[in-house]
């Protein structure tokens, strides 16, 4: 599929990625480029050996700086209220996608845009990166899931004062707080991305993907239903050959060749 806002390409074997393609508008989240955001999971969906998808932004200045303010100025309330319902929906769709998402930051990271790198599993910032959620300056609040997942990620109280005071966030201050895992130097950014992305790819694909779920499954439950949770996540790994394999391997002393069965 031919897409005009994003880029969607097989960077290796088993690693995919997917660059918001705006640049001139610093990659600002557009109506257009949302539904080819969500047309683009459904062909990740599709594809077979997508192990590790990436996800970025164009150009040197910006991951993504927010939603396209210029759309927002003629949306009613009732529109306003549907297009963040939507954007949130797709950006859960990429939050439970099957395989790891890895956001890699690389600039003004506002906003939507910011909403959209903590749907991904992780953030790799370069040290350009900025996060921030600046609603309250235009007043408005974060709507595509921002108050939601920031005090998730980063506790209650760092998050109300970013979202309350629009205050932003460098890179290694994102990392100390846990909204990033790592800070490299920009030129390095893809490098670090793609090195995290092969770290997962010699694992047993199921192993990684029933992980994914019990993460992120388990996030939205009290303890005792999400260790349940993990328990049955838990026994289906027994039924994969993977995991005969991977035992077995370890017993010989040998690396074990997965399959993804
Ligand atoms: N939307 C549309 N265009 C944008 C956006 C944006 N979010 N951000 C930047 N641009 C455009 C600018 O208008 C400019 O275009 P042009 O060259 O045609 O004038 C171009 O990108 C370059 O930007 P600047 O000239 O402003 O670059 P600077 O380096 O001077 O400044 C900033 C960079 C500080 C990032 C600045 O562009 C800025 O403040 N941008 C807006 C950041 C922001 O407020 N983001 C939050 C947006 S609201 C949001 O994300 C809510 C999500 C939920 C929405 C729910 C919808 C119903």
């Amino acid at each position: 599929m031919s897409y005009e806002n994003i880029l969607l390409e097989q960077k290796e074997d088993g690693i995919w990625l997917l660059t918001i393609n705006r640049p001139r508008a610093l990659n600002a989240l557009n109506i257009a480029t949302l539904e080819e955001l969500a047309a683009a999971i459904d062909e990740l969906e599709q594809t077979a050996d997508a192990r590790v998808l990436l996800v970025t932004g164009a150009g040197e200045k910006a991951f993504v700086a927010g939603a396209d303010i210029t759309e927002m100025q003629a949306m009613s309330p009732l529109e306003a209220r549907d297009h963040s319902n939507r954007t949130i929906g797709t950006f859960r769709r990429l939050e439970t996608l099957s395989i790891p998402v890895i956001a890699l930051v690389n600039g003004f990271c506002l906003g939507g845009g910011c909403e959209l790198a903590m749907s991904c599993d992780w953030i790799i910032a370069s040290d350009r990166a900025v996060f921030g959620q600046p609603e309250v300056n235009l007043g408005i609040i974060p709507g595509f899931g921002g108050t939601q997942r920031l005090p998730r990620l980063i506790g209650p109280a760092r998050a109300t004062e970013m979202i309350v005071t629009g205050r932003q966030v460098k890179a290694q201050q994102a990392v100390d707080w846990g909204l990033a895992t790592e800070v490299c130097i920009a030129d390095e950014l893809m490098e670090k991305g793609l090195a995290s992305a092969r770290s997962v790819l010699g694992r047993g694909p199921l192993a990684v993907r029933m992980a994914k779920e019990a993460v992120v499954r388990g996030q939205d439950l009290d303890l005792e239903n999400a260790c349940l949770l993990e328990s049955e996540v838990f026994g289906v790994c027994f039924s994969t050959q993977d995991r005969v394999e991977g035992v077995s391997a370890f017993m010989e002393k040998r690396k074990p060749a997965f399959k993804g069965t």
